[in-house]
């Protein structure tokens, strides 16, 4: 099949899904043809049947606000024309499902036929698309897609009771590619975070308020009255000055290392003990499930998607909103001895292998063909 791509192609789970899904796709024969207006972060190499379009915007001295949309409509009518895509899959339902649908009605105008499909990740939904300034938009292009699919029931449940849809929303969840995160142990690495062994307790978001990154420092606060650990943020955003302020303020602030945006976070989650992911609302929780892939539990939240991820009590543990103590009270009971680390270890990986991309991926293929063959 050749297939375009539509995504953010920044650090946000949904472009790093959308990047992993194409890569995937292109292993197995597929045309792939990313199309957004940088080339997406986890793309490191292009491959023989990967292609990247630009989506260029040129700054107009009339225009306040530059039309992005308009323009990644017109991309879209020229890459699926000269390329002859069978579909397009659009990741984040604005504004790429509405540019996919003008799109479409453009190439119907000149005889062709496209199909696409929508994947809602959750903040399109949950909180860009709460803004009645979006909610029409949001509503047409999601009813007009030839497919939707939402990555938790648990999103599937929100879009459904924020806006009146009719379509059917298939839930395919996020995947990883197990065997990527088997990397054998780095000790140099471990000992330059840890010199004295220390347990290495890791956070990686974009630092936005929705991740609740005060609740990981006063959960390490808590934790390491008890054991000795260092703790690691991972990621850039906009609450991170703040939090980096914070930490420096403690009296031990060599405890706290920040190690910004990684193109990859595999090697730091190999040396990792213990992840924490304290959201507020996360729709599935990819970077929890990253953290799982590399064995490492995780001490998260009952909110949205996460339990449909996280076993509680297996693969890691989860609290409510909030509940610091809670969840400080949980990750001592997984650090409490070599064994019981061991074993949330590999619950925590097991875990992980559910959401295989080998498994994952066909879902994906049987609904493009569904979808072309309904075109
Ligand atoms: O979590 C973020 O802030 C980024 C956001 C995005 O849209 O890229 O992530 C969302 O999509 C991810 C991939 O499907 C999910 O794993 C995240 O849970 C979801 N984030 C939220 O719902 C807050």
């Amino acid at each position: 099949m050749k297939i375009g791509i539509v995504l953010y192609p920044t650090f946000g789970g949904s472009g790093i899904v959308a990047t992993e899904l194409g890569k995937a796709l292109s292993r197995k024969g597929h045309e792939i043809h990313f199309i957004t207006y940088s080339q997406p972060v986890r793309l490191d190499k292009l491959r023989e049947n990967i292609f990247f379009h630009e989506v260029r915007i040129s700054d107009y001295p009339l225009f306040d606000y530059t039309p992005y949309e308009q323009v990644l409509t017109s991309k879209l009518v020229d890459v699926v024309k000269y390329e002859k895509l069978d579909l397009l899959h659009v990741h984040y339902a604005i504004p790429h499902a509405s540019a996919a649908f003008m799109a479409q009605k453009i190439l119907e105008s000149q005889g062709i036929k496209i199909p696409f499909i929508t994947t809602l990740h959750g903040t399109d939904i949950t909180l860009v698309g709460k803004d009645p300034s979006f909610e029409p938009v949001i509503t047409f292009s999601i009813n007009h897609s030839n497919a939707v699919t939402a990555v938790s029931n648990s999103l599937k449940n929100d879009t459904k009771d924020l806006f009146k849809i009719t379509k059917d929303i298939e839930v395919i969840p996020n995947f990883i590619c197990v065997k990527e995160y088997q990397l054998p142990n780095n000790e140099k690495y471990k000992k330059r975070l840890s010199p004295n062994n220390e347990f290495i307790i890791t956070h990686v978001s974009n630092f936005r308020k929705v991740k609740r990154i005060e609740d990981v420092v006063k959960v390490f606060e808590i934790i390491t009255k008890k054991v000795s650990a260092k703790l690691v943020l991972v990621g850039d955003g906009p609450e991170r000055n703040k939090i980096e302020r914070l930490c420096r303020a403690k009296l031990d602030n060599s405890a706290y290392t920040f190690l910004g945006n990684l193109k990859s976070t595999i090697e730091i989650l190999n040396i990792s003990d213990v992840f924490i992911l304290p959201s507020e609302k996360e729709s599935f929780g990819l970077a929890a499930l990253e953290a799982m892939a590399s064995s490492v539990p995780v001490i998260s939240t009952c909110s949205g998607g996460i339990p449909e991820v996280i076993e509680d009590g297996k693969s890691g543990y989860l609290s409510k909103i909030g509940d610091v103590d809670d969840m400080a009270k949980n990750m001592l009971k997984i650090l409490s001895s070599n064994e019981t680390l061991k074993m949330f270890k590999e619950k925590a990986f097991e875990r992980a292998k559910d959401f295989d991309i080998e498994t994952v991926l066909p879902l994906y293929e049987e609904l493009y063909n569904k979808t072309i063959k309904a075109t």
